[in-house]
């Protein structure tokens, strides 16, 4: 697994991003990872063997936590369970090109491989699908934010925390995600007006997978790409195909060295799919085209990366399945670990994290539940 002390920032990608530009200036970051995993014609792999080999296993990783998570959820033992499965090149690539150390991930609820590159834990992972507060709150030396459902509301976050990282001279820079969906909440223009006049060291970074549950892309706007949007806040924007790990992390990282040198923010769509239902009580049968869903397959990024690294020599069948065989015990031990600390839950546990000094009312309430806690359990 990934740890923070020995995460090593891979170099700096030289691909020139300014390959097509749109009606509203948005660049279209030319491919490098095409879908039968070879390069695109005079193209170079930005990443060096390290960082390919850590995408690939990051992505590997997510997908078979993915598949646990599913099956957790069909044997009744989590709630309801959404699979980053399908777009794990986009956070997988945006993330690599992060300091874990330094840098802020804020998350919607589909970025597992980012969360993983930042150093969460699995055990704090089952932890929040099972139910416990400690699940939600991360601790000090993982940079993320807690997992955010309400659409959208995490990125005015991402933004003020961007912004408050420069202000205080710290080093730090955020990649705020959201979907496609959550480009239509008016605190996504907030979010990207305020770091626009701001200038905040931020990456708006969309997941743009095609659909916001059974609404499609087509319907969520009439703006040519998500990434246009960009000319309204000021601010560079970038559309680039999600599925190639290569490209996604070539831009994000030069979107965070803008950043971090004082450059502002800027804005990236990544055009991907998901591979599952939108969760556990979706079917996407009902509303998308089959034939659509297996022409995604067809681009499955995970399988392009593979791929690439086997012809290149940096991967094989064995070491596929030794990782498979460790991240199966590594997940099953963490879902063991998270059950058993969630087995002391109790009801006054919803005030922890809530606030660091509560209010004087939410002790009392904390008081309340704690003296007919006897009552709630029986
Ligand atoms: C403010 C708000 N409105 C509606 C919902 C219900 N909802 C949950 S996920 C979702 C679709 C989101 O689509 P998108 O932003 O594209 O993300 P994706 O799930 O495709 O990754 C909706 C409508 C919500 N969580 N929050
Ligand atoms: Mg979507």
């Amino acid at each position: 697994m990934t740890s923070r002390s020995n995460t090593k920032q891979p170099p700096a990608p030289s691909v020139d991003l300014a390959a097509r530009v749109g009606k509203a200036g948005e660049r279209h970051v030319p491919p490098i990872l095409l879908p039968d995993g070879t390069l695109a014609p005079g193209a170079e792999c930005p990443l060096g063997d390290e960082a390919v080999i850590e995408a690939l296993v990051l992505m590997i990783r997510s997908r078979l936590v993915d598949e646990r998570g599913v099956s957790f959820q069909r044997q009744g033992r989590i709630g309801t369970f959404s699979e980053a499965r399908g777009q794990e090149a986009a956070t997988a690539g945006s993330a690599l090109a992060l300091d874990p150390a330094t840098d802020w991930v804020v998350q919607a609820y589909r970025e597992l491989p980012a969360l993983l590159r930042q150093g969460m834990s699995l055990t704090q992972y089952w932890m929040l699908f099972i139910g416990h507060p400690d699940g939600w709150a991360f601790p000090a030396d993982v940079n993320v934010f807690p997992l955010q459902i309400e659409l959208g509301t995490q990125l005015p976050h991402a933004v003020g925390m961007a912004w408050g990282l420069r202000l205080q001279r710290r080093p730090g820079v955020v990649i705020g995600y959201f979907g496609d969906g959550a480009s239509s909440e008016g605190d996504f223009y907030e979010a990207g007006n305020l770091a626009g006049v701001t200038e905040a060291p931020v990456v708006l970074f969309c997941q743009n997978n095609g659909w916001a549950i059974s609404t499609p892309r087509q319907k969520q706007t009439r703006a040519e790409t998500i990434a246009a949007k960009a000319a309204a806040f000021g601010i560079p924007g970038y559309v680039v195909d999600g599925n190639d790990v290569m490209a996604v992390y070539a831009v994000t990282k030069e979107a965070v060295e803008r950043a971090r040198a004082g450059g502002g923010p800027t804005l990236i769509e990544a055009q991907t799919y998901r591979l599952g239902a939108h969760n556990t009580a979706d079917d996407p049968t009902r509303y998308s085209a089959k034939e659509e869903r297996e022409d995604w397959e067809r681009r499955d990024p995970l399988a392009r990366l593979r791929t690439y690294a086997i012809n290149a020599g940096l991967w094989d069948k064995e070491r596929d399945e030794e990782l498979a065989e460790r991240t199966y015990a590594e997940i099953d031990d963490a879902f063991r670990e998270a059950q058993e600390r969630s087995a002391a839950r109790t009801p006054a546990m919803l005030f922890d994290h809530v606030y660091a000094n509560p209010p004087a009312r939410l002790e009392r309430q904390r008081r309340l539940i704690e003296e007919e806690e006897g009552l709630w359990l029986s």
